[in-house]
């Protein structure tokens, strides 16, 4: 076994060196080797939203029902929910699109001992229909997906999660005051620098994301919630320019 196999703590070093271009970003098999400490270092609260996460599972899973992490990378989410769940006969149903990530994830789910089966799942997560769901997770998903197609996914997962479930759906968020916008911006860079990424670092992966990750306000994301059919939402968390909501069917 390779010693990457089994190393969490590989340090992201992808935009250390000058790029002539730089690529759009992309979840393969670079990214994964890293993506533990790449999404710790450039996340803010990122612990303790899959810590929640895991809490928040231990409260609304119900018996016999569905859980669905949606853009799950290596699956942090699903193991929080794994060791939270306290329902029996449910299962947690992991999806990513990168064969990359659902390779590794695959791995690690299997590393850790859980009563509640995991099915990891490569394929797009609008084509994939919800349905008996007590939670679905969208931790850091929903940014990559075609504005133009959010709306739909939403009702969808809305449609397929029970009376009284929950969406938990994070989210980096820009602000429509230029002024805030500013400002959240420069603190989440300086987060960035105080956990060891250079100014070359963080001006090359936000070249990377620039064509990939498309963010939306506070409000748009409370309208398209609410427009799915979600009758309580709101967030949760925020830290600089990133947010979690819960939304309750
Ligand atoms: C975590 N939730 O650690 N279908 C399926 N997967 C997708 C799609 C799509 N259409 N688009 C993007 N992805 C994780 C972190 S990372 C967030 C999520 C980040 C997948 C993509 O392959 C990647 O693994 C994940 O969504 C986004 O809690 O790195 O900023």
């Amino acid at each position: 076994m390779r010693n990457s196999d089994t190393n969490l703590t590989n340090t992201d070093l992808i935009y250390s060196n000058p790029q002539t271009q730089v690529k759009d970003f992309a979840f393969d098999a670079q990214v994964v080797e890293v993506f533990p400490d790449m999404i710790t270092r450039s996340v803010p609260g990122y612990t303790t939203i899959i810590e929640t996460i895991g809490r928040l599972s231990q409260r609304f899973v119900q018996k016999n029902t569905l859980i669905y992490d949606l853009g799950c990378s290596l699956g942090a989410a699903t193991l929080a929910m794994r060791k939270g769940i306290n329902a029996k006969q449910c299962k947690i149903i992991a999806v990513d699109n990168s064969s990359a990530m659902v390779e590794r994830c695959t791995m690690h789910i299997n590393a850790f001992k859980g009563e509640t089966p995991v099915e990891v799942i490569e394929a797009n997560i609008q084509d994939v229909q919800i349905k008996n769901a007590s939670m679905v997770v969208l931790n850091f998903t929903l940014q990559f997906i075609d504005k133009a197609e959010r709306q739909t996914l939403l009702t969808n997962i809305a449609n397929g999660i029970n009376k009284g479930g929950i969406l938990i759906i994070s989210e980096k968020i820009s602000h429509d005051d230029s002024i805030i916008d500013q400002h959240l911006v420069d603190l989440h860079h300086d987060f960035k620098r105080a956990n060891g990424y250079s100014e070359l670092e963080v001006a090359q992966k936000r070249t990377a994301l620039e064509n990939v990750m498309r963010t939306d306000s506070v409000e748009q994301h409370i309208e398209r919630l609410t427009n799915a059919g979600f009758n309580h939402v709101s967030p949760w968390f925020q830290c600089f320019n990133f947010i979690s909501f819960i939304a309750i069917k």
